[in-house]
């Protein structure tokens, strides 16, 4: 049940539970101008809000992911332009989507694109892909995450180096690293994409946004925080049917039938 959705700088379309969301400007290797950051994010909480959703993959088309900022746009901005428009907030709220993100990465994933790839849940990479943040090289530094979340993902001596020297990490290093959980032979990408986003839209969707939440939280507080809210997150998993639904299942040696969708 295909559907496709009025966007002009991506193609969104549904597949039973999951939806694809494609960044469709490849003759700028998909760099994000206003307009593209606005329709990403109407998107996302489009889906956010459709209970026939219960996850998403990201990808791009072409020969990029997405090529960061569109530098034609940003070049002549003040920083008075910057900080009014408060430019990169963006990618806080693409973080605050409830729904479980899955960054198909084809080809380049540099500056705000390596950046979106880092605010989703699940991130796979094609053999062809290369994640960089090359802001250095044109008079900027990462705007929207990337001193934050690449450090928190690959550790300081990876991310330092990529953020003051600009270099590119192909998808091997980058597994290697941590940024990315499984590389996968160019052709097998979205198949395989797929195939991890719909065994997360299978479960209790109210179980799979708690458990992301938990997760996300471990970058925000510390431990002994984050361990109190996991403990509340998981007695509050007891009220739900999909609990007991999921563990009389398992001792009935049946599949079991999620009711919260
Ligand atoms: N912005 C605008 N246009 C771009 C961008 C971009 N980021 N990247 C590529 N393009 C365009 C090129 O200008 C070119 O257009 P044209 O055909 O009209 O000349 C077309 O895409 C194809 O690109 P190339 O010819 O350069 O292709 P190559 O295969 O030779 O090189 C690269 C590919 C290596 C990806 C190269 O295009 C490149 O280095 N791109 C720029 C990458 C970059 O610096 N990204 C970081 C941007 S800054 C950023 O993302 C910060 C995010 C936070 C900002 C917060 C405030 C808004």
């Amino acid at each position: 049940n295909s559907e496709a959705r009025a966007y002009n700088t991506l193609l969104m379309t549904q597949e039973q539970n999951v939806a694809v969301v494609r960044l469709n400007r490849p003759k700028v290797l998909n760099a994000f101008d206003d307009e593209s950051t606005s329709e990403l994010l109407a998107a996302l909480r489009a889906c956010d809000q459709d209970r026939t959703v219960r996850c998403i993959v990201i990808t791009g088309t072409g020969r990029a992911f997405a090529a960061g900022a569109d530098i034609s746009e940003m070049a002549t901005r003040s920083m008075q332009d910057q900080s009014a428009q408060d430019a990169g907030a963006w990618i806080d709220s693409v973080a605050r989507v409830r729904t479980p993100l899955v960054a198909a990465v084809n080809g380049f994933a540099l500056g705000g694109g390596c950046e979106l790839a880092l605010a989703c849940d699940v991130v796979l990479a094609a053999t062809s892909a290369q994640f960089g943040q090359p802001e250095v090289q044109i008079g900027t530094i990462p705007g929207w995450g990337g001193t934050q979340r690449l450090i928190r993902a690959i550790g300081k001596a990876k991310a330092m180096e990529m953020i003051l020297t600009g270099r590119r990490m192909q998808a091997d290093e980058a597994e290697r690293a941590g940024l990315v959980a499984r590389v996968l032979p160019d052709e097998q990408l979205m198949a395989e994409a797929l195939a991890v986003a719909t065994v997360i839209a299978s479960y209790s969707a109210p179980v799979v946004r708690t458990a992301k939440q938990c997760v996300n939280l471990a970058h925000e507080v510390p431990l002994s925080a984050g361990l109190k809210a996991e403990r509340a997150a998981f007695h509050s998993t007891f009220a739900l049917e999909d609990q007991k639904e999921g563990m009389l299942a398992f001792l009935d040696k049946r599949s079991p039938h999620w009711r919260h969708k």
